[in-house]
């Protein structure tokens, strides 16, 4: 299959002839707090624009935690939490993706101007693929064993990559079956979501074959388990790690890279795009 060259994600036509960068914007109560049990969603925005400033191509918000072990928000809370950051990123004509499995959560942000759509679910949940149809948005459709709440309990795969690669093309299918056009939509092989630190690496050893099926592969590592397993490192001193993951995903083909480190992220990648093509740093 020949390399994508863009995504289409409602209006924006995001160019794939280099590697892209998505912002994390994770609107929980562990982030942007005002002191008590609020969010100041300016702090949230003033984080997304230092993010674009940086250099992301995308801003992924979200506001239900999908880590192992987290706990569930109901549909209307995560509204509250994320619409109000979403209007007004997507008024400053950024790309605003959507980090929601619930169907009612992703029209709402539709409707408030997000052009992508990141589910963790593939959009298996009863309605999310009619949301999406019914949009000119983009899909990121990410493959998951299990739910967050125990999917490290005991992951297992007949063969990681091929099971991984055979359920991703499979959602793809049916989403292009259910009126979703095939530039709109992007795979993520899941990297933490039930599997191992061997499974993850297995994955990233192997970004080619999901590379290979034509749709844009999206690649999300930063600070997760396996970065601390392989480095020894907690959560919050795992940037180099994250960068390192993050350009190799890419060597791998992955062509959107989604991180927390923003600024150190693009920095790594211009430098190595630099080397492989003798291209110089820009959008
Ligand atoms: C929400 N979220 C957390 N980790 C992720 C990953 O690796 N990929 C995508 N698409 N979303 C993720």
């Amino acid at each position: 299959m020949p390399h994508p060259t863009h995504l289409q994600c409602g209006s924006h036509r995001l160019d794939l002839a280099r590697p892209r960068v998505m912002g994390i914007l994770n609107i929980t109560p562990d982030s942007f707090a005002d002191g008590g049990r609020h969010f100041d969603h300016e702090l949230a925005l003033t984080h997304a624009r230092r993010m674009q400033a940086d250099g992301a191509d995308i801003i992924d918000v979200g506001g239900e935690s999908t880590r192992p072990g987290a706990a569930a928000v109901s549909e209307r809370t995560e509204i509250a939490r994320v619409i109000p950051v979403i209007e007004a990123l997507a008024a400053e004509k950024f790309l605003v993706s959507v980090d929601t499995m619930k169907p009612g959560v992703m029209r709402a942000a539709i409707a408030a101007g997000a052009a992508m759509i990141n589910d963790v679910r593939a959009l298996q949940a009863r309605g999310a693929l009619e949301a999406v149809a019914a949009s000119g948005c983009a899909v990121c459709l990410m493959h998951m064993q299990g739910k967050p709440r125990t999917m490290q309990s005991d992951p297992n795969y007949l063969d990681v990559v091929r099971d991984v690669r055979d359920f991703l093309v499979g959602r793809a299918l049916i989403a292009e079956g259910a009126g979703i056009a095939r530039d709109r939509i992007a795979i993520d092989p899941g990297f933490g979501f039930g599997k191992t630190m061997a499974h993850n690496l297995a994955l990233l050893r192997s970004l080619r074959v999901f590379a290979q099926t034509g749709y844009p592969v999206l690649a999300g590592l930063s600070r997760k388990a396996t970065i601390g397993e392989i480095t020894g490192r907690p959560v919050e001193e795992r940037m180099a790690g994250s960068v390192a993951a993050a350009l190799n995903a890419v060597a791998h083909g992955a062509a959107i890279v989604r991180v927390h480190d923003v600024r150190e992220t693009a920095d790594a990648l211009n430098v190595w795009l630099a080397v492989e093509t003798g291209a110089k740093a820009g959008k």
